[in-house]
Protein backbone atom coordinates (compact mmCIF):
# COMPACT_ATOMS: atom_id res chain seq x y z
CA UNK A 1 0.00 0.00 0.00
CA UNK A 2 1.74 3.27 -1.21
CA UNK A 3 -0.10 6.20 0.42
CA UNK A 4 0.99 9.98 -1.21
CA UNK A 5 -0.43 12.45 1.33
CA UNK A 6 -0.07 11.53 4.81
CA UNK A 7 -1.45 14.43 7.25
CA UNK A 8 -2.70 17.51 5.66
CA UNK A 9 -3.22 20.94 6.91
CA UNK A 10 -5.61 20.90 4.29
CA UNK A 11 -7.56 17.78 5.53
CA UNK A 12 -10.63 18.87 7.36
CA UNK A 13 -10.72 15.68 9.36
CA UNK A 14 -7.18 16.28 10.80
CA UNK A 15 -8.55 17.75 14.42
CA UNK A 16 -10.33 14.43 14.63
CA UNK A 17 -7.97 12.68 13.29
CA UNK A 18 -5.23 13.53 15.83
CA UNK A 19 -7.81 13.39 18.98
CA UNK A 20 -8.70 9.64 17.72
CA UNK A 21 -5.11 8.88 17.21
CA UNK A 22 -3.66 9.79 20.16
CA UNK A 23 -7.14 8.05 21.91
CA UNK A 24 -5.66 4.68 20.33
CA UNK A 25 -2.36 5.56 20.88
CA UNK A 26 -2.94 5.01 24.91
CA UNK A 27 -4.94 1.92 24.04
CA UNK A 28 -2.12 0.26 23.20
CA UNK A 29 -0.03 1.39 25.76
CA UNK A 30 -2.45 0.69 28.02
CA UNK A 31 -2.37 -2.87 26.67
CA UNK A 32 1.39 -3.23 26.43
CA UNK A 33 2.52 -1.17 29.56
CA UNK A 34 0.14 -3.90 30.97
CA UNK A 35 1.61 -6.93 29.37
CA UNK A 36 5.24 -5.81 30.42
CA UNK A 37 4.52 -5.43 33.79
CA UNK A 38 1.99 -8.94 34.28
CA UNK A 39 2.96 -10.67 31.63
CA UNK A 40 6.28 -10.46 29.63
CA UNK A 41 8.36 -12.53 28.99
CA UNK A 42 5.77 -14.79 28.81
CA UNK A 43 3.72 -15.13 25.90
CA UNK A 44 0.04 -13.41 26.62
CA UNK A 45 -1.50 -11.31 29.02
CA UNK A 46 -4.18 -12.37 31.32
CA UNK A 47 -5.63 -9.07 31.96
CA UNK A 48 -8.21 -9.99 35.13
CA UNK A 49 -6.20 -11.71 37.09
CA UNK A 50 -2.83 -9.69 36.09
CA UNK A 51 -1.15 -13.41 35.33
CA UNK A 52 0.26 -14.39 31.80
CA UNK A 53 -0.17 -17.90 29.95
CA UNK A 54 1.93 -19.27 27.38
CA UNK A 55 -0.53 -19.65 24.86
CA UNK A 56 2.39 -20.10 21.47
CA UNK A 57 2.73 -23.63 23.49
CA UNK A 58 -0.56 -24.50 24.95
CA UNK A 59 -1.56 -24.04 20.98
CA UNK A 60 0.05 -27.58 21.33
CA UNK A 61 -1.94 -29.22 24.06
CA UNK A 62 1.18 -29.62 26.16
CA UNK A 63 0.02 -28.47 29.40
CA UNK A 64 2.21 -26.02 31.07
CA UNK A 65 3.15 -28.35 34.02
CA UNK A 66 4.73 -30.69 31.11
CA UNK A 67 7.12 -27.62 30.15
CA UNK A 68 10.46 -27.68 31.77
CA UNK A 69 10.62 -25.53 35.03
CA UNK A 70 12.71 -23.00 33.39
CA UNK A 71 10.35 -22.31 30.39
CA UNK A 72 9.63 -18.63 30.25
CA UNK A 73 6.99 -18.09 27.41
CA UNK A 74 8.56 -16.84 23.95
CA UNK A 75 7.76 -13.05 24.88
CA UNK A 76 5.28 -13.37 21.75
CA UNK A 77 3.32 -10.01 22.89
CA UNK A 78 6.17 -8.14 22.67
CA UNK A 79 7.72 -9.54 19.53
CA UNK A 80 4.14 -8.92 18.11
CA UNK A 81 4.84 -4.88 19.53
CA UNK A 82 7.72 -4.45 18.03
CA UNK A 83 6.31 -2.41 14.42
CA UNK A 84 3.50 -1.19 16.41
CA UNK A 85 6.03 0.57 18.72
CA UNK A 86 7.66 2.07 15.68
CA UNK A 87 4.45 3.17 14.11
CA UNK A 88 3.32 4.81 17.07
CA UNK A 89 7.43 6.64 16.79
CA UNK A 90 8.18 5.11 19.93
CA UNK A 91 12.21 4.19 18.68
CA UNK A 92 13.78 3.95 22.23
CA UNK A 93 10.91 1.15 23.35
CA UNK A 94 11.85 -0.76 20.00
CA UNK A 95 15.19 -0.76 20.41
CA UNK A 96 15.03 -1.93 24.18
CA UNK A 97 12.88 -4.81 23.16
CA UNK A 98 15.27 -5.34 20.24
CA UNK A 99 18.52 -5.37 22.49
CA UNK A 100 16.33 -7.67 24.94
CA UNK A 101 15.48 -9.93 22.33
CA UNK A 102 18.81 -10.39 20.99
CA UNK A 103 20.16 -11.29 24.08
CA UNK A 104 17.28 -13.44 25.88
CA UNK A 105 14.86 -15.14 23.13
CA UNK A 106 16.01 -18.87 22.21
CA UNK A 107 14.06 -21.22 20.70
CA UNK A 108 16.07 -24.19 22.05
CA UNK A 109 13.04 -25.19 23.86
CA UNK A 110 11.16 -29.00 24.46
CA UNK A 111 7.66 -26.91 22.97
CA UNK A 112 5.44 -28.38 20.42
CA UNK A 113 3.68 -25.18 18.52
CA UNK A 114 1.58 -24.59 16.29
CA UNK A 115 3.60 -23.77 12.49
CA UNK A 116 1.14 -21.60 11.41
CA UNK A 117 0.43 -19.47 14.62
CA UNK A 118 4.61 -19.33 14.71
CA UNK A 119 4.90 -18.17 11.64
CA UNK A 120 2.86 -15.29 11.34
CA UNK A 121 3.53 -13.80 15.21
CA UNK A 122 6.78 -14.84 15.88
CA UNK A 123 8.84 -15.44 12.37
CA UNK A 124 6.67 -12.87 10.79
CA UNK A 125 7.32 -10.38 13.72
CA UNK A 126 10.75 -10.94 14.16
CA UNK A 127 11.79 -10.54 10.20
CA UNK A 128 9.71 -7.31 10.04
CA UNK A 129 11.51 -5.94 12.79
CA UNK A 130 14.86 -7.05 11.20
CA UNK A 131 13.81 -5.05 7.92
CA UNK A 132 12.59 -1.95 10.47
CA UNK A 133 15.61 -1.65 12.57
CA UNK A 134 18.02 -2.30 9.49
CA UNK A 135 16.48 -0.05 7.16
CA UNK A 136 17.87 3.37 5.67
CA UNK A 137 16.19 5.70 8.55
CA UNK A 138 18.49 4.32 11.00
CA UNK A 139 16.34 3.88 13.85
CA UNK A 140 18.84 2.03 15.76
CA UNK A 141 21.64 3.94 17.40
CA UNK A 142 24.73 2.61 14.81
CA UNK A 143 26.34 -0.67 16.60
CA UNK A 144 23.65 -1.94 18.72
CA UNK A 145 22.30 -4.01 16.11
CA UNK A 146 23.58 -6.62 14.64
CA UNK A 147 21.40 -8.46 12.69
CA UNK A 148 20.14 -10.64 15.87
CA UNK A 149 16.66 -10.48 15.11
CA UNK A 150 17.44 -12.01 11.77
CA UNK A 151 19.76 -14.98 13.43
CA UNK A 152 16.86 -15.42 15.78
CA UNK A 153 14.74 -15.99 12.51
CA UNK A 154 17.06 -17.81 11.04
CA UNK A 155 17.26 -20.65 13.95
CA UNK A 156 12.85 -20.62 14.04
CA UNK A 157 13.13 -20.88 10.06
CA UNK A 158 15.36 -23.75 9.80
CA UNK A 159 13.28 -25.43 13.23
CA UNK A 160 10.40 -25.08 11.20
CA UNK A 161 11.78 -27.32 7.62
CA UNK A 162 11.56 -30.83 9.35
CA UNK A 163 7.58 -30.02 9.39
CA UNK A 164 8.18 -29.86 5.53
CA UNK A 165 9.17 -33.44 5.50
CA UNK A 166 6.48 -35.49 4.63
CA UNK A 167 5.54 -37.34 1.22
CA UNK A 168 3.45 -34.32 0.02
CA UNK A 169 5.67 -31.58 1.06
CA UNK A 170 2.50 -30.16 2.98
CA UNK A 171 3.82 -29.46 6.70
CA UNK A 172 2.75 -30.74 9.70
CA UNK A 173 0.30 -28.44 11.75
CA UNK A 174 2.83 -28.98 14.56
CA UNK A 175 6.28 -29.57 15.40
CA UNK A 176 8.35 -29.94 18.60
CA UNK A 177 10.98 -26.58 18.49
CA UNK A 178 13.50 -29.09 20.03
CA UNK A 179 13.00 -32.13 18.66
CA UNK A 180 10.94 -31.90 15.20
CA UNK A 181 8.04 -33.98 13.95
CA UNK A 182 7.14 -36.12 17.11
CA UNK A 183 6.11 -39.45 16.46
CA UNK A 184 2.45 -40.38 15.64
CA UNK A 185 2.14 -36.50 15.35
CA UNK A 186 -1.24 -35.63 13.67
CA UNK A 187 -1.39 -35.50 9.86
CA UNK A 188 -4.70 -33.18 9.74
CA UNK A 189 -4.02 -29.09 9.00
CA UNK A 190 -5.78 -26.86 7.06
CA UNK A 191 -5.55 -24.86 4.01
CA UNK A 192 -4.85 -21.38 5.91
CA UNK A 193 -2.05 -23.97 8.01
CA UNK A 194 0.04 -25.15 4.38
CA UNK A 195 -0.73 -22.19 2.11
CA UNK A 196 0.09 -18.78 4.24
CA UNK A 197 3.63 -18.97 5.04
CA UNK A 198 4.79 -17.86 1.81
CA UNK A 199 5.11 -14.20 3.07
CA UNK A 200 7.34 -15.02 5.87
CA UNK A 201 9.44 -17.74 4.73
CA UNK A 202 9.86 -16.07 1.69
CA UNK A 203 11.39 -12.95 3.22
CA UNK A 204 13.63 -14.71 5.31
CA UNK A 205 14.97 -16.97 2.11
CA UNK A 206 15.69 -13.19 0.76
CA UNK A 207 17.21 -12.05 3.74
CA UNK A 208 19.47 -14.98 4.41
CA UNK A 209 20.16 -16.14 0.90
CA UNK A 210 19.28 -19.49 2.02
CA UNK A 211 16.63 -20.88 -0.58
CA UNK A 212 15.47 -23.05 1.64
CA UNK A 213 12.63 -21.49 3.30
CA UNK A 214 10.64 -20.09 0.03
CA UNK A 215 11.84 -23.36 -1.37
CA UNK A 216 9.37 -25.52 1.11
CA UNK A 217 7.17 -22.75 1.45
CA UNK A 218 6.51 -22.37 -2.47
CA UNK A 219 6.26 -26.62 -2.79
CA UNK A 220 3.11 -26.34 -0.46
CA UNK A 221 1.56 -23.85 -1.61
CA UNK A 222 1.87 -25.42 -5.41
CA UNK A 223 1.06 -28.81 -3.94
CA UNK A 224 -1.84 -27.49 -2.51
CA UNK A 225 -3.05 -25.73 -5.48
CA UNK A 226 -2.95 -29.05 -7.56
CA UNK A 227 -5.38 -30.05 -5.01
CA UNK A 228 -8.19 -27.91 -5.98
CA UNK A 229 -11.81 -28.91 -7.57
CA UNK A 230 -12.36 -28.35 -11.02
CA UNK A 231 -14.51 -25.42 -10.06
CA UNK A 232 -11.41 -23.35 -8.51
CA UNK A 233 -12.61 -24.25 -5.00
CA UNK A 234 -10.53 -25.59 -2.02
CA UNK A 235 -12.10 -27.90 1.25
CA UNK A 236 -10.81 -26.41 4.59
CA UNK A 237 -8.65 -29.38 6.04
CA UNK A 238 -6.57 -31.98 4.54
CA UNK A 239 -4.23 -34.77 5.36
CA UNK A 240 -0.49 -33.91 4.91
CA UNK A 241 0.27 -37.14 4.25
CA UNK A 242 -2.14 -38.89 1.69
CA UNK A 243 -2.70 -35.86 0.13
CA UNK A 244 -6.24 -36.32 0.23
CA UNK A 245 -9.15 -33.47 1.60
CA UNK A 246 -10.97 -34.21 5.28
CA UNK A 247 -13.06 -31.39 5.39
CA UNK A 248 -14.39 -30.48 1.81
CA UNK A 249 -16.80 -27.71 2.67
CA UNK A 250 -14.75 -24.10 2.75
CA UNK A 251 -15.18 -20.18 2.85
CA UNK A 252 -13.36 -17.60 3.56
CA UNK A 253 -12.86 -17.27 7.09
CA UNK A 254 -11.42 -19.97 9.41
CA UNK A 255 -9.04 -22.36 7.89
CA UNK A 256 -8.79 -20.78 4.37
CA UNK A 257 -9.19 -16.79 4.98
CA UNK A 258 -5.03 -16.25 5.11
CA UNK A 259 -4.66 -18.59 2.50
CA UNK A 260 -6.36 -16.13 -0.26
CA UNK A 261 -4.48 -13.28 1.27
CA UNK A 262 -1.14 -14.48 0.74
CA UNK A 263 -1.83 -15.37 -3.31
CA UNK A 264 -2.60 -11.95 -3.80
CA UNK A 265 0.27 -10.44 -1.34
CA UNK A 266 2.29 -12.90 -2.49
CA UNK A 267 2.62 -11.58 -5.95
CA UNK A 268 2.81 -8.10 -4.07
CA UNK A 269 5.59 -8.85 -2.94
CA UNK A 270 7.38 -10.86 -4.83
CA UNK A 271 6.35 -10.17 -8.29
CA UNK A 272 5.15 -13.98 -9.25
CA UNK A 273 2.81 -13.59 -11.99
CA UNK A 274 2.08 -17.52 -10.74
CA UNK A 275 0.91 -15.87 -7.22
CA UNK A 276 -1.62 -13.28 -9.19
CA UNK A 277 -2.72 -16.03 -11.97
CA UNK A 278 -3.62 -18.35 -8.29
CA UNK A 279 -5.35 -15.64 -7.23
CA UNK A 280 -7.17 -14.38 -10.16
CA UNK A 281 -8.64 -17.87 -10.65
CA UNK A 282 -9.52 -18.71 -6.63
CA UNK A 283 -11.38 -14.98 -6.03
CA UNK A 284 -13.18 -15.07 -9.01
CA UNK A 285 -14.59 -19.12 -7.62
CA UNK A 286 -14.92 -17.34 -4.38
CA UNK A 287 -16.96 -14.55 -5.91
CA UNK A 288 -19.17 -16.81 -7.83
CA UNK A 289 -19.57 -19.80 -5.37
CA UNK A 290 -19.54 -18.35 -1.78
CA UNK A 291 -20.72 -14.59 -2.52
CA UNK A 292 -24.31 -14.10 -1.94
CA UNK A 293 -24.78 -10.53 -2.13
CA UNK A 294 -22.50 -8.55 0.76
CA UNK A 295 -22.15 -11.97 2.29
CA UNK A 296 -20.03 -15.06 1.82
CA UNK A 297 -21.36 -18.72 2.99
CA UNK A 298 -19.67 -21.24 2.58
CA UNK A 299 -19.52 -24.48 -0.41
CA UNK A 300 -18.50 -27.87 -0.78
CA UNK A 301 -15.51 -27.48 -2.77
CA UNK A 302 -16.92 -30.68 -5.51
CA UNK A 303 -19.90 -29.45 -6.11
CA UNK A 304 -20.22 -25.69 -5.22
CA UNK A 305 -23.15 -26.15 -3.38
CA UNK A 306 -24.35 -23.88 -0.20
CA UNK A 307 -23.12 -25.65 2.71
CA UNK A 308 -23.41 -23.33 5.81
CA UNK A 309 -24.55 -19.98 5.85
CA UNK A 310 -22.53 -18.68 8.27
CA UNK A 311 -21.10 -15.30 9.00
CA UNK A 312 -17.97 -15.33 10.78
CA UNK A 313 -15.84 -12.74 12.29
CA UNK A 314 -12.65 -13.75 10.18
CA UNK A 315 -14.15 -12.81 7.58
CA UNK A 316 -14.07 -9.26 8.01
CA UNK A 317 -10.41 -8.89 6.61
CA UNK A 318 -12.40 -9.64 2.92
CA UNK A 319 -12.93 -6.13 2.47
CA UNK A 320 -9.70 -5.00 3.09
CA UNK A 321 -8.09 -7.62 0.44
CA UNK A 322 -10.25 -6.38 -1.89
CA UNK A 323 -9.85 -2.55 -1.56
CA UNK A 324 -5.83 -4.35 -2.61
CA UNK A 325 -7.48 -5.58 -5.87
CA UNK A 326 -9.41 -2.56 -6.83
CA UNK A 327 -12.99 -4.28 -6.02
CA UNK A 328 -13.76 -1.17 -4.22
CA UNK A 329 -17.61 -1.59 -4.35
CA UNK A 330 -17.93 -5.00 -3.50
CA UNK A 331 -15.32 -4.32 -0.38
CA UNK A 332 -17.54 -1.21 0.39
CA UNK A 333 -21.16 -3.26 0.38
CA UNK A 334 -19.62 -6.43 3.02
CA UNK A 335 -17.65 -3.94 4.94
CA UNK A 336 -21.29 -2.02 5.77
CA UNK A 337 -22.94 -5.00 6.67
CA UNK A 338 -20.13 -6.30 8.87
CA UNK A 339 -20.34 -2.59 10.50
CA UNK A 340 -24.18 -3.20 10.84
CA UNK A 341 -23.79 -6.52 12.89
CA UNK A 342 -20.96 -5.01 15.10
CA UNK A 343 -23.13 -2.33 15.74
CA UNK A 344 -26.03 -4.96 16.34
CA UNK A 345 -24.04 -6.35 18.82
CA UNK A 346 -21.69 -3.98 20.20
CA UNK A 347 -18.92 -6.13 18.65
CA UNK A 348 -18.60 -8.67 16.20
CA UNK A 349 -19.72 -11.89 17.47
CA UNK A 350 -17.46 -15.04 16.41
CA UNK A 351 -20.07 -16.67 14.26
CA UNK A 352 -24.16 -15.64 13.54
CA UNK A 353 -25.60 -18.19 11.61
CA UNK A 354 -27.04 -16.18 8.78
CA UNK A 355 -29.97 -19.03 7.84
CA UNK A 356 -31.45 -19.01 11.30
CA UNK A 357 -30.73 -15.26 12.07
CA UNK A 358 -29.30 -16.19 15.26
CA UNK A 359 -25.92 -16.16 17.10
CA UNK A 360 -23.96 -19.79 17.14
CA UNK A 361 -24.86 -21.55 20.19
CA UNK A 362 -21.36 -21.77 21.19
CA UNK A 363 -19.16 -19.32 19.14
CA UNK A 364 -20.64 -16.24 21.13
CA UNK A 365 -17.26 -14.33 21.70
CA UNK A 366 -15.47 -11.63 20.29
CA UNK A 367 -11.61 -12.18 21.12
CA UNK A 368 -10.55 -8.59 20.40
CA UNK A 369 -10.16 -9.55 16.86
CA UNK A 370 -8.85 -6.82 14.43
CA UNK A 371 -10.49 -7.76 10.87
CA UNK A 372 -13.07 -5.20 11.04
CA UNK A 373 -10.67 -2.99 11.74
CA UNK A 374 -8.36 -3.82 9.23
CA UNK A 375 -11.22 -3.75 6.45
CA UNK A 376 -11.86 0.15 7.84
CA UNK A 377 -8.31 1.34 7.54
CA UNK A 378 -8.15 -0.57 3.81
CA UNK A 379 -11.37 1.39 2.49
CA UNK A 380 -10.03 4.86 4.09
CA UNK A 381 -7.32 4.55 2.41
CA UNK A 382 -9.03 4.11 -0.81
CA UNK A 383 -11.90 5.94 -0.57
CA UNK A 384 -10.61 8.91 1.97
CA UNK A 385 -14.76 8.93 2.41
CA UNK A 386 -14.92 10.35 5.85
CA UNK A 387 -17.31 7.74 6.80
CA UNK A 388 -14.85 5.06 7.58
CA UNK A 389 -13.42 7.51 10.14
CA UNK A 390 -16.90 7.17 11.70
CA UNK A 391 -16.28 3.60 11.64
CA UNK A 392 -12.89 3.71 13.19
CA UNK A 393 -14.24 5.68 16.25
CA UNK A 394 -17.57 3.33 16.74
CA UNK A 395 -15.27 0.52 17.36
CA UNK A 396 -12.38 2.31 19.77
CA UNK A 397 -15.32 3.43 21.69
CA UNK A 398 -16.96 -0.07 21.41
CA UNK A 399 -13.38 -1.83 22.68
CA UNK A 400 -13.30 0.72 25.41
CA UNK A 401 -16.72 0.62 26.92
CA UNK A 402 -16.93 -3.31 26.72
CA UNK A 403 -13.34 -4.58 27.18
CA UNK A 404 -10.95 -2.20 28.73
CA UNK A 405 -10.22 -3.16 32.56
CA UNK A 406 -7.79 -1.79 35.03
CA UNK A 407 -5.16 -4.46 33.75
CA UNK A 408 -5.48 -4.03 29.80
CA UNK A 409 -8.24 -5.23 27.33
CA UNK A 410 -9.69 -8.51 27.92
CA UNK A 411 -11.68 -10.74 25.48
CA UNK A 412 -15.46 -11.31 25.64
CA UNK A 413 -16.84 -14.87 26.11
CA UNK A 414 -20.76 -13.67 25.45
CA UNK A 415 -21.69 -10.51 23.17
CA UNK A 416 -25.46 -11.38 24.88
CA UNK A 417 -23.73 -11.13 27.76
CA UNK A 418 -20.67 -8.97 27.20
CA UNK A 419 -19.03 -11.47 29.98
CA UNK A 420 -15.13 -11.23 29.75
CA UNK A 421 -12.39 -13.65 29.09
CA UNK A 422 -9.76 -13.65 30.76
CA UNK A 423 -7.59 -12.95 27.51
CA UNK A 424 -5.98 -9.89 25.69
CA UNK A 425 -4.42 -11.95 22.61
CA UNK A 426 -1.30 -11.10 21.01
CA UNK A 427 -2.89 -9.97 17.82
CA UNK A 428 -5.12 -6.95 19.80
CA UNK A 429 -1.27 -5.45 19.84
CA UNK A 430 0.13 -6.35 16.60
CA UNK A 431 -3.32 -6.09 14.42
CA UNK A 432 -6.58 -4.10 16.30
CA UNK A 433 -4.51 -1.24 17.66
CA UNK A 434 -2.70 -0.58 14.83
CA UNK A 435 -4.91 -0.39 11.98
CA UNK A 436 -6.81 1.74 14.15
CA UNK A 437 -3.84 3.82 14.59
CA UNK A 438 -2.99 3.72 11.10
CA UNK A 439 -6.80 4.30 10.21
CA UNK A 440 -5.97 8.28 12.10
CA UNK A 441 -2.67 8.90 11.92
CA UNK A 442 -1.02 7.23 8.39
CA UNK A 443 2.16 9.13 8.73
CA UNK A 444 4.45 5.93 9.22
CA UNK A 445 3.32 4.70 5.77
CA UNK A 446 3.84 8.14 4.03
CA UNK A 447 5.84 7.46 0.66
CA UNK A 448 6.34 3.90 1.79
CA UNK A 449 5.40 1.05 0.23
CA UNK A 450 4.76 -2.12 2.81
CA UNK A 451 2.13 -4.73 2.49
CA UNK A 452 1.25 -6.09 5.86
CA UNK A 453 1.44 -10.08 6.69
CA UNK A 454 -2.03 -11.26 8.30
CA UNK A 455 -1.01 -10.59 11.57
CA UNK A 456 -0.32 -6.96 10.49
CA UNK A 457 3.82 -7.10 10.48
CA UNK A 458 5.01 -4.68 7.85
CA UNK A 459 7.63 -5.93 4.53
CA UNK A 460 8.56 -3.10 2.84
CA UNK A 461 7.52 -3.76 -0.86
CA UNK A 462 11.45 -3.71 -2.99
CA UNK A 463 11.75 -3.88 -6.56
CA UNK A 464 14.57 -5.88 -5.90
CA UNK A 465 12.58 -8.49 -4.73
CA UNK A 466 10.58 -8.90 -7.34
CA UNK A 467 10.43 -10.99 -10.37
CA UNK A 468 8.74 -8.47 -12.43
CA UNK A 469 6.94 -5.84 -10.75
CA UNK A 470 3.44 -5.85 -11.18
CA UNK A 471 2.05 -2.91 -13.29
CA UNK A 472 -0.51 -1.78 -10.76
CA UNK A 473 2.28 -1.27 -8.21
CA UNK A 474 4.60 0.50 -10.21
CA UNK A 475 4.95 4.00 -8.23
CA UNK A 476 4.85 6.00 -11.17
CA UNK A 477 1.63 4.26 -12.34
CA UNK A 478 0.10 4.23 -8.75
CA UNK A 479 -3.47 5.62 -9.16
CA UNK A 480 -5.40 6.11 -5.80
CA UNK A 481 -8.99 6.17 -5.69
CA UNK A 482 -9.74 9.47 -3.81
CA UNK A 483 -12.34 11.23 -5.30
CA UNK A 484 -14.56 10.41 -8.50
CA UNK A 485 -12.86 12.93 -10.27
CA UNK A 486 -10.09 10.84 -10.56
CA UNK A 487 -9.70 7.96 -12.94
CA UNK A 488 -10.51 4.84 -11.19
CA UNK A 489 -8.46 1.90 -11.66
CA UNK A 490 -10.92 -0.94 -12.32
CA UNK A 491 -9.82 -4.33 -11.54
CA UNK A 492 -10.07 -7.25 -13.56
CA UNK A 493 -12.27 -8.55 -10.87
CA UNK A 494 -14.74 -5.78 -11.04
CA UNK A 495 -17.03 -7.50 -13.48
CA UNK A 496 -20.06 -7.76 -13.01
CA UNK A 497 -21.71 -9.74 -15.90
CA UNK A 498 -24.01 -12.98 -15.96
CA UNK A 499 -21.88 -16.31 -16.06
CA UNK A 500 -23.69 -17.66 -18.85
CA UNK A 501 -23.21 -14.63 -20.82
CA UNK A 502 -20.00 -14.79 -20.52
CA UNK A 503 -19.80 -18.53 -21.63
CA UNK A 504 -21.73 -17.67 -24.85
CA UNK A 505 -20.65 -14.40 -25.96
CA UNK A 506 -17.65 -15.56 -28.22
CA UNK A 507 -15.99 -12.04 -28.11
CA UNK A 508 -12.20 -13.17 -26.68
CA UNK A 509 -14.64 -12.70 -22.89
CA UNK A 510 -15.64 -9.43 -23.45
CA UNK A 511 -17.82 -7.91 -20.60
CA UNK A 512 -21.42 -8.69 -22.35
CA UNK A 513 -24.22 -6.89 -19.91
CA UNK A 514 -26.35 -9.01 -18.66
CA UNK A 515 -30.10 -9.17 -19.71
CA UNK A 516 -31.59 -9.20 -16.68
CA UNK A 517 -29.73 -6.44 -15.18
CA UNK A 518 -31.50 -3.49 -13.71
CA UNK A 519 -29.23 -1.00 -12.08
CA UNK A 520 -30.06 0.52 -8.56
CA UNK A 521 -31.37 3.62 -8.78
CA UNK A 522 -28.28 5.27 -7.17
CA UNK A 523 -24.77 4.53 -8.04
CA UNK A 524 -23.70 4.71 -5.14
CA UNK A 525 -26.42 2.12 -4.30
CA UNK A 526 -27.84 3.43 -1.12
CA UNK A 527 -31.59 3.29 -0.45
CA UNK A 528 -34.34 4.18 1.39
CA UNK A 529 -36.91 1.63 0.20
CA UNK A 530 -36.46 -1.71 -2.06
CA UNK A 531 -37.50 0.28 -4.42
CA UNK A 532 -34.09 1.92 -4.67
CA UNK A 533 -32.91 -1.46 -5.55
CA UNK A 534 -32.66 -3.23 -9.27
CA UNK A 535 -32.09 -6.90 -10.20
CA UNK A 536 -28.58 -8.43 -9.93
CA UNK A 537 -26.54 -8.80 -12.89
CA UNK A 538 -24.74 -12.06 -11.75
CA UNK A 539 -27.39 -14.00 -10.38
CA UNK A 540 -30.63 -12.15 -12.08
CA UNK A 541 -31.89 -11.92 -8.55
CA UNK A 542 -34.24 -8.80 -7.40
CA UNK A 543 -32.23 -7.17 -4.80
CA UNK A 544 -33.31 -5.39 -1.93
CA UNK A 545 -32.65 -2.61 0.64
CA UNK A 546 -30.72 -3.58 3.89
CA UNK A 547 -31.05 -2.40 7.21
CA UNK A 548 -27.57 -0.12 6.99
CA UNK A 549 -29.59 1.18 3.93
CA UNK A 550 -27.70 -0.37 0.76
CA UNK A 551 -29.29 -2.60 -1.91
CA UNK A 552 -28.02 -5.61 -2.71
CA UNK A 553 -28.83 -9.59 -2.05
CA UNK A 554 -29.39 -9.45 1.68
CA UNK A 555 -29.99 -12.23 4.05
CA UNK A 556 -31.95 -10.35 6.69
CA UNK A 557 -30.15 -10.20 9.95
C1 LIG B 1 -4.69 -13.23 13.41
O1 LIG B 1 -3.84 -14.06 14.13
C2 LIG B 1 -4.38 -13.32 11.95
O2 LIG B 1 -4.97 -12.26 11.32
C3 LIG B 1 -4.85 -14.63 11.34
O3 LIG B 1 -4.67 -14.68 9.95
C4 LIG B 1 -6.30 -14.90 11.65
N1 LIG B 1 -6.84 -13.93 12.52
C5 LIG B 1 -6.13 -13.61 13.70
C6 LIG B 1 -6.81 -12.49 14.45
O4 LIG B 1 -8.18 -12.55 14.40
Amino acid sequence: MFIHNSTSKLDPYSVKKKRMSEKVRKMFYHAYNNYMMHAFPHDELKPLTKTFTDSLSELGNLKLEHLPQEYNGSSLSLIESLSSLLILGNHTEFERAVLWLSENLTFDVDARINLFECNIRVLGGLVSAHILATDSTNRLNKGTYENQLLVLAEDLGQRFLPAFDTPTGLPYAWINLKYGVIKNEITETSTSGCGSLILEMGALSRLTGDPRFENVALHALRKLWSMRSSLNLLGTTLDVETGEWIEHSSGIGAGVDSFYEYLIKGHILFGREEFWRMFQSAYLAVQKYFRYGPWYHEADMRTGKATFWQLTSLQAFWPGLQVLIGDIAAANSSHREFFHVWNKFGVLPERYLLDHQMLHPTEKYYPLRPELAESTFYLYQATKDPWYLEVGESIVDSLNFYTRVEGGYASIRDVTTMELEDHQHSFFLSETCKYLYLLFDDSFLANQNYIFTTEGHPLPVLSSWHEKLPEAYILSNFTSIKSEEQPKRSSAMSLRICPAAMLNNGHNNEPVESACHIPDTHADHRCVTDKDCGVDSTSCRRRSCSMAGYCGLWLLI
